[in-house]
């Protein structure tokens, strides 16, 4: 299906332009117009929680924050795709991934307010916590694919990481064992085109990060990150080569951080206005909102009205967030060991005292 695509030739897979008109002329989806309508929603659901996270940050009433902005089609083509089987390793901005996947709206708030309980995603088995450390996650997702096929289970792990991650060993090393070891990893590059301040071409001097994969033996496309068509046809093949025993598939998704970093951040100070505005024109919300509209198929969709009841949704996930319970100090030391070492009972205890010289001083 992709052969036209080698990443070594430096051509992206896109189904649509700008303007949502089909490049491929003869191209027919696997999703109804029904799916195709419902991913736009919560496309569009995943933006307007995102901005508003931003907004709880600057409110003072949650911590750093990493803004998903821009990147919205390569996390809801992922979730159209996902089944109860498969397992999610993310890094650590796929919002509309993790929501897909089971975790709720409050979970998420939670931990970026700070309170750990907030990764337990009660009601997500298979959506691993997010992972800070950069690419450690990788080998988690390599070790959970040999799993599945040690244990003869059904089901894929859909692995994230940024276009900076792949300068890390541990990306390497994940796709170098996955290969050998024939696991079903989905592997996705989310190329946002920065890793903070670092732009791409100075990460890297190879032609794009596709090709990465190929040099491991991982069959591997680049796709255009902002086209929820080209995406989704690419996540639905990567899974089902991977859920046929024909081993791990590596996705380049092309797509920009509209947003920064992280609410930390101030991206004026290495890009130009001129490269944001370029990408806006590119913006995926946009592109398959003008796909459906020739479609005729948001007739009767009220969009304002649908925004302010998600809206009212999200700021009740936020409030619940901040009417959780603190967690307990206990949970902080005692998960990692079955018997807690004598230097992590010095840690606890020297947090102990910590804690109550601070309410007395308060
Ligand atoms: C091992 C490690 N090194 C450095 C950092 C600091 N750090 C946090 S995010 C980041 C950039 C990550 O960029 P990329 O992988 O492209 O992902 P993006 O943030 O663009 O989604 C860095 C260097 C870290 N968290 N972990």
């Amino acid at each position: 299906m992709f052969e036209k695509y080698k990443p070594i030739n430096d051509k992206m897979y896109q189904v649509m332009d700008n303007k949502g008109n089909l490049i491929l002329k003869d191209w027919k989806g696997s999703l109804s117009d029904k799916q195709l309508t419902q991913a736009y929603l919560d496309m569009l659901f995943e933006r307007t929680a995102d901005n508003m996270a931003v907004s709880f940050q600057r409110q003072g009433r949650m911590n750093t924050y990493p803004p998903n902005l821009g990147q919205e089609a390569i996390h809801i083509a992922v979730g159209k795709v996902l089944t109860a089987d498969d397992w999610v390793v993310p890094a650590f901005r796929e919002l509309g991934v993790y929501l897909a996947a089971g975790a709720s709206l409050m979970e998420i708030f939670l931990y970026n307010k700070g309170n750990e309980n907030g990764l337990k995603y009660i009601n997500a088995p298979h959506l691993l916590p997010m992972s800070v450390p950069i690419s450690t996650q990788l080998l988690h997702a390599t070790g959970l694919g040999f799993s599945i096929n040690y244990k003869k289970e059904k089901g894929v792990v859909f692995a994230f990481v940024g276009d900076g991650g792949t300068s890390e060993g541990d990306f390497h090393e994940a796709l170098n064992f996955a290969a050998v070891w024939n696991t079903p990893v989905v592997f996705i590059i989310q190329n946002n085109q920065f890793a903070i301040s670092l732009p791409v071409k100075q990460q890297t001097k190879s032609i794009n990060l596709a090709v990465k994969g190929i040099a491991y033996g991982i069959p591997s496309l680049k796709v255009d990150g902002n086209d929820f068509l080209a995406m989704h046809d690419a996540v639905s093949y990567a899974r089902k080569n991977a859920a046929d025993g024909k081993g791990p598939f590596l996705i380049e998704a092309f797509t920009y951080r509209m947003g920064a970093h992280t609410t930390s951040d101030d991206p004026t100070k290495y890009r130009t206005k001129d490269e944001d505005n370029s990408w806006k024109e590119k913006d995926p919300l946009n592109r398959l909102k003008a796909f459906l509209t020739k479609k005729k198929l948001l007739k009767g969709i009220d969009e304002e009205k649908l925004v302010d009841e998600f809206k009212q949704k999200i700021e009740k996930e936020f409030e619940a967030a901040e009417h959780a319970p603190e967690y307990k100090l206990d949970e902080v030391f005692d998960s990692m060991y079955e018997q807690i070492p004598d230097e992590l009972k010095r840690q606890k205890h020297a947090y102990e005292s910590f804690l109550l010289y601070k309410e007395k001083v308060q």
